[in-house]
C-alpha cells in the first residue's frame, strides 16, 4: 500500500504538527538551556509524546464528527497555554504556576508591560491550528478514525508506555526531579509544558491538603532547629541604636548592586545613593542577596517582614494570605511604633491589601492616597517623584514613632520613561531592556535625593534611621549577552548569574559617625532580626531564619529560594559547588565527576554541610507556611512571660 498523506487520520497529522510546533517554540521561543545532548534528545521527544497523549484520546469517540472537534479544540486551548505561558515566560523567566493563575488581577494590572511582552510572530503558536482546523472540517470521513475496542485499547496503552518512557529518562537524566518542584525549566525540559502542569495541579492540592492535616507537632522541629542553627547569643554594638527612633524603609524597585559606583557613558547610575554609601552615618552591606521566589516584590517585602522564607511557587502575598504571621510590625506594636505602607498601585495587587492586614501593618496608603493623572504617572502608576513628594504631608500627619515603607515603582520592567524625566543617556547594547535600565535607576535615585531633601527640610531626617533595600533583579538572564558587555566579562557564568542576585543594603543612622562597608555574605532574611536589634527589641521566642547584620556568630551563609547558597567560601549553584572567590569547581559534580585531592574532599564535606542546613531551612520555613503552623503559638502569651 502506498502512503499517502490524505489517508492519515487527523489525530496523527495533529500530533507531527502541534508536537513540532511545541518544539520549534521551546527551542526558539523560551530560552531553555540546554546542557548535554541527552536534554536535547528528551526536549526533541516530548513534545510529540504529549501531543499523541493528547490527541490520540480522540479514537473513544464513537461520533467522527466529535471526534474532530476535540481534536481542533484541543489544539487550539493547548496553544493557547502555551501562549500564556510564552507571555510569562517573557517577563519572569518562569512558567505559569496554578497559584499564579488565581493572580488575576496582577495579570490584568500588567498593562502596559503585557503588550511589551507579546510579539508579532508569536501568531507561529497557531499556525497548526489553522490547519487542523481546515482539515478537520473537509474530509470527515478520512481524518477520523473508527477503532475496535482492541485497537483503542492498543493506541492509549501506547501513548501511556510513551509518558512513562518519557518520564522514566527525565527521573534518570535528573534524580529527585519529581521531588524538586522548584527546578521549573527543568520541569517542562523534560517531561513538557502540558504534564508539566498536570503535576502543579497536583502539588498544589497537596498544599491545600497540609494545612487542613496540620496539628502543631512540627513546630518542635522548627525551634530546635532554630536554636541551634540561628539564634545569636550575643547582641551588636548597634543594639538599640535605633530606640524610639523612626524608621523609613525605601523598597526600591528593581535595583541592583551593579550600578552601584558605576558608570554609563562616563557618568554615575546613581550618584546620590554613591554618596550616601560614603556618608560616616552610612553602613553599607554590599554582598547582600535578593532572595525572592515568584512573587517579586511581595517575596521581597515577605521576607523583610517575617525573615521567612517566601515559597518555590506562586507569590506567598496570594497563596497564604490568611495565614497568622509574627511580623516585625506586630513585634513593635508594644514598643509604642505604629506601621504603614506607601505604594501607589492598586491596593489589590500582590494580595497587599490582605496580607498587610494579615502582618499587622496598621494603615496602607495606596493609590487612592495619591493624585495620579496622565502627566505624572508611568508604567504601573505615579512616579517615584511626585510619589515620595506627596507621601510628605501623610509622614507628617502619622503619629511617631512609626515604621514606614516606601515602595518605589518607575524603575519597573520595561523601564519605559518619559524623555522629560531622562537624565542619564541610555547604554547603547541589543537589550533596550538593559539599555533603558540606566536612566530609569538614575530617576530613582534623584528621586530618592528628593525625599531626604525633603525630609531634612521637615525635621524628620534627625529623628530617624533610614534603609535602602533592592528588592529583587531588573535586568534578567534573557539580556546576559548585553550584560555580559557592560560589565566586561566574555560571558555571564553560572558563578557570575548567582553574583548577579546581589542587591543594595543601606542602613543610614543619622548621627551615628560610625559608618562602613560591610562584606559579609548577607540577605533580606536578616533584615528583620537586624531592625529589631536596632530598636533594641528582643523577640526571643521569635520563629525566623535570620540574622542581626551587626552581631557577630551569624549562619555564614544565605539561601537563594531555588536552593542555591553563597557561603564566605562558597557559590552553590545548579547542583554544583565552586569556590568563592577563584570559582573553582569543586567535587563531584555533572561537569567533574571525579575528587583530585584529600583537601578538596574535605571542601566538599564542608559545601555538603551547608547544602543540607540550606535544604531544611528551606522546608521547615515552608511547612511553617503550608501547615500556617503561627495560628498555633500565642507571641502575645510568650512575650509577656518574658518579660
Ligand atoms: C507592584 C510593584 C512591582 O505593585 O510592587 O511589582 P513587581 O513586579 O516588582 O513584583
Ligand atoms: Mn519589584
Amino acid at each position: 500500500m502506498k502512503f499517502k498523506i490524505t489517508r492519515l487520520p487527523l489525530y496523527v497529522i495533529a500530533t507531527v504538527l502541534f508536537g513540532s510546533k511545541t518544539y520549534l517554540a521551546y527551542r526558539f521561543m523560551f530560552t531553555i538551556e540546554l546542557d548535554n545532548i541527552l536534554q536535547e534528545i528528551i526536549l526533541f521527544i516530548n513534545p510529540f509524546i504529549s501531543a499523541f497523549l493528547l490527541f490520540a484520546i480522540s479514537v473513544w469517540f464513537s461520533n467522527n464528527e466529535k471526534q474532530l472537534k476535540y481534536i481542533r479544540y484541543s489544539a487550539l486551548i493547548a496553544s493557547f497555554i502555551i501562549f500564556a505561558n510564552l507571555v510569562f515566560y517573557r517577563q519572569f523567566n518562569d512558567f505559569i504556576t496554578l497559584p499564579q493563575l488565581f493572580q488575576g488581577s496582577n495579570m490584568a494590572d500588567l498593562g502596559s508591560s503585557i503588550l511589551t511582552l507579546i510579539k508579532g510572530y508569536d501568531i507561529f503558536l497557531f499556525t497548526d491550528v489553522v490547519f487542523i482546523w481546515i482539515l478537520s472540517k473537509k474530509d470527515i470521513a478520512a481524518r477520523s478514525v473508527t477503532y475496535n475496542r482492541r485497537r483503542k485499547a492498543a493506541t492509549l496503552t501506547l501513548s501511556l508506555l510513551l509518558i512513562a518512557t518519557n518520564f522514566l529518562i527525565a527521573e534518570s537524566s535528573r534524580p529527585q526531579l519529581f521531588t524538586r518542584g522548584f527546578d521549573r525549566e527543568y520541569l517542562v525540559r523534560s517531561i513538557g509544558l502540558f504534564n508539566y502542569h498536570i503535576y502543579d495541579v497536583i502539588a498544589h492540592s497537596k498544599v491545600e491538603g497540609r494545612r487542613a492535616f496540620a496539628d502543631g507537632n512540627e513546630l518542635l522541629e522548627v525551634q530546635e532547629y532554630i536554636e541551634e542553627n540561628v539564634k545569636q547569643k550575643m547582641k551588636s554594638d548597634l543594639y538599640g541604636a535605633a530606640k524610639g527612633k523612626n524608621i523609613i524603609f525605601i523598597n526600591a524597585e528593581s535595583l541592583q548592586q551593579f550600578v552601584i559606583n558605576n558608570e554609563v557613558n562616563g557618568e554615575e547610575v546613581t550618584p546620590f545613593l554613591n554618596q550616601l554609601i560614603k556618608d560616616e552615618d552610612t553602613y553599607y552591606f554590599d554582598n547582600f542577596y535578593e532572595q525572592t521566589g515568584q512573587g517579586n516584590t511581595s517575596d521581597s517585602e515577605f521576607l523583610v517582614e517575617n525573615s521567612l522564607y517566601p515559597l518555590d511557587r506562586g507569590a506567598v502575598f496570594f497563596t497564604h494570605g490568611g495565614n497568622e504571621y509574627n511580623a516585625i510590625s506586630e513585634i513593635i506594636d508594644d514598643a509604642g511604633y505604629s506601621s504603614y505602607v506607601f505604594h501607589s498601585n492598586n491596593k489589590s495587587f500582590w494580595n497587599r491589601d490582605q496580607m498587610y492586614v494579615s502582618l499587622g501593618i496598621d494603615h496602607f496608603f495606596g493609590e487612592e492616597a495619591y493624585d495620579v493623572s496622565e502627566d505624572n504617572a508611568i508604567g504601573w502608576g505615579l512616579k517615584d517623584k511626585p510619589f515620595f513628594e506627596q507621601s510628605i504631608p501623610y509622614l507628617q500627619s502619622i503619629e511617631q514613632p512609626f515604621y514606614a515603607k516606601f515602595i518605589t515603582l518607575t524603575n519597573h520592567f520595561p523601564f519605559d520613561m518619559d524623555e522629560s524625566d531622562i537624565s542619564l543617556e541610555p547604554y547603547e547594547s541589543n537589550s533596550d531592556v538593559l539599555n533603558n535600565y540606566f536612566p530609569a535607576v538614575r530617576y530613582m535615585d534623584e528621586a530618592i535625593e528628593d525625599f531626604f531633601i525633603k525630609l531634612k527640610e521637615t525635621g524628620l531626617y534627625e529623628n530617624s534611621v533610614f534603609v535602602v533595600m533592592g528588592d529583587h533583579i531588573g535586568v534578567s538572564a534573557n539580556h546576559n549577552k548585553a550584560l555580559s558587555m557592560y560589565l566586561d566579562k566574555d560571558e555571564i557564568t553560572p558563578i557570575d548569574q548567582v553574583e548577579l542576585q546581589r542587591v543594595p543594603f543601606i542602613v543610614h543612622i543619622p548621627g551615628n559617625g560610625k559608618g562602613k562597608v560591610i562584606s559579609e555574605v548577607t540577605g533580606q532574611i536578616d533584615v528583620k532580626p537586624t531592625l529589631l536589634s536596632l530598636l533594641g527589641i528582643d523577640a526571643v521566642d521569635d520563629i525566623q531564619f535570620g540574622n542581626d547584620l551587626f552581631a557577630d556568630n551569624r549562619k555564614g551563609y544565605v539561601a537563594l529560594r531555588n536552593g542555591d547558597f553563597i557561603s564566605k567560601k562558597f557559590i552553590y549553584t545548579n547542583g554544583s559547588c565552586y569556590l568563592r572567590g577563584t570559582g573553582e569547581l569543586i567535587g563531584v559534580s555533572e561537569e567533574k565527576d571525579y575528587v583530585v585531592s584529600e583537601s578538596e574532599h574535605e571542601l566538599v564535606n564542608a559545601c555538603n554541610e551547608i547544602n543540607e542546613k540550606v535544604t531544611t531551612e528551606l522546608r521547615l520555613s515552608d511547612d511553617l507556611i503550608y501547615g500556617d503552623l503561627f495560628r498555633f503559638i500565642n507571641f502575645d502569651l510568650t512575650k509577656k512571660a518574658n518579660q
